[in-house]
This record gives C-alpha cells, sequence and structure tokens, in this order.
C-alpha cells in the first residue's frame, strides 16, 4: 500500500500570525495520524514554515518555482532557494498559474526539471477545464499535461515526482468529482506512469485535488489510485485539515 499523502496548498492567503496560529494547531492535533502531510505556503513565509515546522511530522513546500536556476527573472524563486529553506515539496503546473500566467505544457515540464534537480518534489498539477469535460476531452488534455513532463525526465526523476488530478472545473467552485469520475482519472494516469517506469508507478502518489473536504475526504481517498489530496480552502482551517489528514 502507498502511504497516503495530504499536502494543503495555502494560495495567497496567510500572514505572519494567521501562519502562526494555523501551524501550532496542525501540529497540536496530528497525534497518530497515518498519512504524511504539508503545507506550500506563500514564498514569504517559507521561512516561518521552516521556523515552525522544523522536527515535527509536517513537511512545508513553495507553490511555484522558476525553469532557470539563477539571473535576471524578476519576481522568481529558484528551486535551490527552496531548498535553503527547507522545501520538501513544490507544486508546479497549478491550474492558476497555468490560466493566469500562461503557463504551458512545457514550461511545467521544465519548471518538474529543475525542482528535481534540487532534491525538491515536484507536485505535478493536471486537470481538464469543463469545456473539455464536456467534449470528451478529459483522457486527452491530462494524458498530454503528464506526457510533456514525463518526456524530459529519466526513469529515476520520473519515480520522484507526485501528480495531482486537478479537475479545474472543481478549483474554487464548491463541485467536486465524484470518487468515480476521480478514480476514472487517476487510473488513467497511473497506467500512463507505467508505461514510462513501470512497476515504480505503483510508489507514485496521485493526489486528488479541487474542493476536497472534509465530508468528501474518505469516500475519495478509498479509491484504489487516490492517494491523497492537494487541498485548497480546507487547508487554511486547522481542524478542516486535520480531519482531512484524519480520514486518509
Ligand atoms: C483547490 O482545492 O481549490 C485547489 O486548487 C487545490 O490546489
Amino acid at each position: 500500500m502507498r502511504p497516503k499523502l495530504v499536502v494543503g496548498n495555502w494560495k495567497m492567503n496567510g500572514s505572519l500570525a494567521a501562519n502562526a496560529d494555523l501551524l501550532a494547531g496542525i501540529v497540536a492535533g496530528l497525534g497518530n495520524a497515518k498519512a504524511a502531510c504539508a503545507v506550500c505556503a506563500p514564498a514569504p513565509y517559507l521561512f516561518q514554515c521552516q521556523q515552525l515546522l522544523a522536527g515535527t511530522p509536517v513537511a512545508w513546500g513553495a507553490q511555484d518555482v522558476s525553469e532557470h536556476a539563477s539571473g535576471a527573472y524578476t519576481g522568481e524563486a529558484s528551486a535551490a532557494m527552496l531548498a535553503d529553506f527547507a522545501c520538501r515539496y513544490v507544486i508546479v503546473g497549478h491550474s492558476e498559474r497555468r490560466a493566469y500566467h500562461g503557463e504551458s505544457n512545457e514550461l511545467v515540464a521544465r519548471k518538474t526539471v529543475a525542482a528535481l534537480k534540487a532534491g525538491l518534489t515536484p507536485i505535478v498539477c493536471v486537470g481538464e477545464t469543463l469545456g473539455q469535460r464536456e467534449a470528451g476531452q478529459t483522457a486527452a488534455v491530462v494524458g498530454a499535461q503528464l506526457a510533456a513532463v514525463l518526456e524530459l525526465l529519466d526513469a529515476a526523476q520520473a519515480k520522484g515526482i507526485v501528480v495531482a488530478y486537478e479537475p479545474v472545473w472543481a478549483i474554487g467552485t464548491g463541485k467536486t468529482a465524484t470518487p468515480d469520475m476521480a478514480q476514472e482519472v487517476h487510473a488513467q494516469l497511473r497506467a500512463q506512469l507505467k508505461e514510462r517506469i513501470g512497476g515504480a508507478a505503483e510508489e507514485i502518489n496521485i493526489l486528488y485535488g479541487g474542493s476536497m473536504k472534509p465530508d468528501n475526504a474518505a469516500d475519495l481517498m478509498s479509491r484504489q489510485d487516490i492517494d491523497g489530496g492537494l487541498i485548497g480552502g480546507a487547508s487554511l482551517k486547522a481542524a478542516d485539515f486535520l480531519a482531512i489528514i484524519k480520514a486518509a
């Protein structure tokens, strides 16, 4: 059995005071939860995460990374910089970055490579829009998103990624894919990973994201290929985030 992984994506939320409360609540409430967990914070708060979470079971990470190693790229943070703050994870290719910052499949793939080279675990997000789902294009869209990433990775690198299936129509809308809908896509992604890395694909965490909440988490994560969650709004409240971690 793959150990489950639950990751909070705080997006552009938080403050020093609010984060301190949230992180203290998560650490205090974890108990002997079996799932691994992490929070992906806005870049200015990574130092705070390192200060408050080092030595706890909660890992931390960033929400984006530059494809470049260093240089004249105003506003960007390199993978080595994230590693300096002991990040374990970095989200790449979230649909909000694809939509608002024009990130292509190829750019997401290059960011994945940059993260892996710095020793970070990239959480590669894939997902279709409502229009694409209604047009029957889900398999082709998420397949192409993952294929672009796998194309740039050797087998050893490919074994080091986490994949997150986040249907775009379920992000920030309160709508969630049914467990059957999500499982179907997760199984497709696992099969695609298997073609590339064989049996090692069984070790890769494929997370579901898109309005995962305490009341639907257990059902979603009971499915064979749903190995945890990438949690938006519900990761901003310690009680909700803990409930999801404990449902895993
Ligand atoms: C959401 O659940 O809204 C997310 O986008 C998680 O990344």
